[in-house]
């Protein structure tokens, strides 16, 4: 038998093996798990479609398969807790999960488009209802930690729009899904922080309200400077908006901080990492680095990929020349399509969420 794990699973994969392929592999894709995961059998599973509809769907696998049009997505798939370590290292410590630069993956999705689904259900809200109104996304064959079941929601308005992309992802990278990643369907929603991600999805709602879960209400915000604990925090779980959109980002994978770097025959260095759109403002356009504290920055290389598109990361490589020294600190700064660039440092929060500030490879021994 195997070992069953008592703790839910939330791992992050190597940085430099995650980002020796443009799409991710499902093995080195990272997990993140508010609760056990469920084992489900895909022949009997359903999902249903309800709340403001006109008719409430009871879809089985095969209904999602075989009644819609499948589509396919490659995205950036991102915790919004991605790079909370540097938050919490370079500013303030913060509560969460110390996940490193690696919280995210770019794989391939595919399954039918969430406008689809909500088309064939019929939305009865009035467009004023619509314009405020979200669509929730519930798995409740599972109990989290913070609540007895796991659940999102999104704007209706982006749901229903066919170039947002969300689909209900029936295969990752070519393969069914694996139980980890949400087996036997899971939401995809580029751009948007992986917690609306909803795994072993069994209820979409159409309301004219956010979700009411607990991830959605009193976690993955970000909470102002001056909510510094549970107390003060409070006030502000109720006025803050849940994190939809994420951030224009880059991280620096090569040389890794702390590392002794030897240069090339020509006194260069090579500097390698990824970059991740705003929202759905992507592509990246622009990565740059600067080894002078941001005085002065050097054009990436930004690679190309079979399959790459507005959502999904870019990998990039620079060159630069350096003399020899130590205590050497490079930055990446990333820009995407919309000329969204990322800031120095970003805002400090409670939940270290959302962190953006320039890619950083600090304290290099460079001979
Ligand atoms: N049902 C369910 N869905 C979930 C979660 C969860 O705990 N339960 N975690 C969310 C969060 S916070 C993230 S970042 C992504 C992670 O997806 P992954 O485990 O496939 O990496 O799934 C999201 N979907
Ligand atoms: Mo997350």
């Amino acid at each position: 038998m195997p070992h069953l794990p008592q703790e839910p699973l939330n791992r992050e994969p190597d940085i430099a093996h995650l980002t020796s392929t443009f799409l991710t592999p499902t093995k080195a894709a990272y997990d993140r798990n508010h609760g056990l995961q469920p084992h489900l059998d895909a022949s009997t599973h359903r999902v249903r479609v309800d709340g403001a509809v006109k008719t409430t769907l009871e879809l089985s696998i095969a209904d999602l398969q075989n009644d819609f049009a499948q589509h396919e997505v490659v995205c950036a798939l991102q915790c919004a807790g991605n790079r909370r370590h540097t938050m919490r290292t370079k500013i303030k410590e913060v509560q969460g999960i110390d996940w490193s630069d690696a919280a995210v993956m770019n794989c391939k999705w595919r399954g039918p488009r969430l406008s689809d689904i909500l088309e064939r259900a019929g939305i009865t809200l009035t467009a004023e209802e619509q314009e405020t109104a979200h669509v929730a996304f519930a798995c409740y064959a599972a109990p989290c930690q913070e609540d007895t079941w796991y659940g999102s929601s999104t704007p209706l308005s982006r749901a229903l729009r066919r170039d947002a992309d969300i689909i209900l992802a029936l295969e990752m990278n070519d393969e069914p899904l694996t139980v980890g990643h949400g087996y036997p369907v899971r939401v995809v929603t580029p751009g948007i922080a992986g917690a609306r991600a909803v795994k072993w999805l069994d209820r979409i709602t159409v309301q004219t309200r956010e979700s009411d879960n607990f991830y959605m209400q009193h976690d993955y915000k970000v909470l102002p400077e001056d909510a510094v604990d549970a107390e003060s925090a409070k006030p502000y779980w109720h006025t803050v908006p849940p994190v939809q959109e994420m951030p224009v980002n880059s991280t620096i994978v090569s040389p890794a901080q702390g590392s002794t770097v030897e240069r090339d025959a020509d006194g260069c260095m090579t500097i390698e990492g990824y970059a991740l759109p705003s929202g759905d403002n992507g592509p990246v356009v622009k990565v740059e680095v600067s080894a002078d504290g941001g005085e002065s920055w050097t054009d990436a290389e930004l690679l190309h990929h079979k399959g790459e598109g507005k959502w999904s990361w870019k990998l990039w490589r620079a060159k630069l020349a350096l003399p020899a020294g130590s205590t050497r600190t490079i930055y990446s700064r990333a820009t995407d399509a919309a000329g969204n660039t990322q800031p120095k440092q970003s805002q400090w929060n409670l939940r270290g969420v959302c962190y953006n500030g320039y890619g950083e490879a600090a304290d290099l021994t460079i001979k």
